[in-house]
């Protein structure tokens, strides 16, 4: 309440609580009215508003900068169904390969290959489960996408192959700006057959990211997607198993994004920057997606954006960009991660430990237990203030970690149901407790405890060196995980918080599959 919230993709490097607006476009929101819950979804690219009891107290609005007033109101009444109706109108997406529900590692960026290769053998010596290893902008030639740099990568498919071997996927990070340079065959393509979009006055578009002047393929053209998606066949054929789109708001170093008059294709609609913004990464994560898919030989696609507007859940996961290694955005990214789910956006997960700066051990211990509940699950770190591998901390800390991926792992064949109901249904993975019940007014105004599928809760521990936290159980019957105490919801408890333990709760009755 009180607060108006604006939807124009930013390239919001080290945002806070505050911030607005962010990376993701999503312009829905749901409501309750005497106990009837309601979403809306308002279809409109352009720069977006929503002001609910900001502008005058008891009024909630939402307006547009251009396009038609066209929305879409979902009556619930149950807030559940009012997310599953929102990813009918929206879509919803295919399974993931299942690795990708694994653990992931990263950084900004691990090169050259022996330094991956030390990477994937210190996982396999100490035992910590890893399915897949990220390689950020570095592993290009001179950041030129769709090349790698050869010096650092004599022998990029001999590597990826060996990493396979040893059980580890590849991905690939691949940003929109294309390097300005003669001498580079996706530059010369572009320029040739007029694939990057143009400034309002006539010339190409410039802007400078990580290789310099670069020019923007014009993702709302159906035949830019088309020619993108055919530039993942060297990628695939050297054995990347996913792609990683990054700087897709889009963002440019010295402006922020492009003019606002730049033109775009919108698929045969020609407009302006003004109702593309906030669409073009979603364009850019279909084309990715549609590449793959081109090439992976009927095996699953696997994308991850950082930008996103409506509907993008039909091709890619999300992160949600630079955090802080602090307490506060450990809190940040539980929020975001629930609602994100409540937005059709269930495959969603935060940079584990926090992208900018250094966690203790015990912030990074605490982080490693909520994210095992996060769909997507991967530590990533700037690299500025040295390597943030599970090992870097002190030995206790590493074995709880451990243990917590693991339990990600004995949990697999219950996120990957979980996913497939999403997949079918378009039920949110991570829920609120206000979807469980909303019945109950206490549950509007718990932001941490969530559950993942139907019968797993969790209360993220978010404060350093406590024993113990208050956990609010939702009605039903509960067990504890760690002792098996059975215990009646519709209230709040104290649960213990030894380092080793975040609370977890079961569902009486449920049946919660494990594996090795
Ligand atoms: O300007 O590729 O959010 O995850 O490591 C920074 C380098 C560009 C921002 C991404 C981050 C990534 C970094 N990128």
């Amino acid at each position: 309440l009180n607060t108006r919230r604006e939807l124009w993709g930013t390239d919001c490097y080290g945002y806070g609580n505050d911030t607005d607006a962010v990376y993701k476009n999503i312009p829905f929101y749901m409501g309750l009215h005497k106990n009837v819950g309601y979403g809306v979804f308002f279809d409109n690219t352009f720069r977006t508003f929503f002001d609910f009891g900001k502008e005058r107290k008891n009024a909630c609005s939402f307006w547009a900068q251009g396009g038609e007033m066209r929305y879409y109101f979902i009556n619930g009444p149950k807030l559940m169904d009012v997310c599953r109706r929102y990813t009918f109108l929206t879509g919803r997406p295919e399974l993931p390969p299942k690795w990708a529900l694994g653990y992931h590692q990263s950084k900004w960026s691990y090169y050259p290959e022996s330094t991956v290769r030390n990477l994937a053998k210190e996982f396999r010596n100490r035992k910590i489960p890893c399915d897949v290893i990220h390689l950020d902008i570095d592993y290009m030639d001179g950041f030129r996408c769709f090349t790698w740099d050869k010096k650092r990568f004599p022998n990029p498919k001999k590597m990826v192959s060996d990493l396979k071997a040893q059980g580890f996927k590849s991905i690939v990070i691949i940003d929109p700006g294309i390097k300005i340079d003669k001498k580079y065959s996706v530059y010369n393509e572009g320029v040739k057959h007029g694939y990057f979009c143009n400034r309002g006055d006539g010339p190409l578009l410039k802007g400078s990211v990580w290789p310099g002047e670069c020019h923007f393929p014009d993702f709302t053209n159906p035949k830019v997607r088309d020619w993108w998606a055919t530039l993942y066949k060297g990628l695939i054929e050297d054995g990347i198993a996913g792609v990683w789109n990054d700087m897709n708001e889009p963002a440019i170093f010295e402006d922020g994004s492009f003019p606002f008059d730049a033109r775009h294709d919108y698929d045969g609609h020609p407009c302006t920057h003004r109702k593309v913004h906030n669409v073009y990464g979603s364009l850019m994560a279909q084309a990715t997606c549609e590449g793959q898919k081109l090439y992976l030989d009927n095996k699953r696609a696997f994308t991850i954006t950082r930008s996103a507007y409506a509907g993008v859940q039909r091709f890619a996961s999300v992160w949600t960009g630079d955090n802080l290694a602090t307490w506060e955005h450990l809190k940040i990214a539980n929020i975001q991660c629930q609602r994100l789910s409540a937005s059709g956006i269930s495959f969603a997960g935060s940079d584990v430990g926090g992208f900018i700066g250094s966690p203790n051990g015990e912030l990074y211990t605490r982080w490693i237990q909520m994210a095992v509940f996060h769909p997507f699950f991967r530590t990533h770190s700037s690299g500025d203030n040295g390597d943030k591998e599970p090992w870097m901390f002190d030995e206790k800390y590493v074995n709880v970690v451990r243990t917590y991926i693991e339990l990600r792992y004995q949990l697999l064949p219950y996120i990957y149901s979980t996913f497939w109901q999403y997949a079918t249904d378009g039920s949110p993975m991570i829920r609120s407790l206000n979807l469980v019940d909303q019945s109950d007014s206490e549950s509007y105004f718990r932001e941490e405890e969530f559950l993942l599928g139907n019968n797993i809760l969790v209360a993220p521990v978010s404060a350093e060196g406590i024993s113990s936290k208050k956990v609010y159980l939702p009605k039903g019957k509960w067990y504890n995980y760690w002792n098996d105490e059975l215990i009646k919801g519709k209230q709040e408890i104290e649960a213990n918080t030894p380092l080793d333990q975040m609370p977890i709760f079961i569902k009486a009755g449920a049946v919660i599959p494990f594996q090795p």
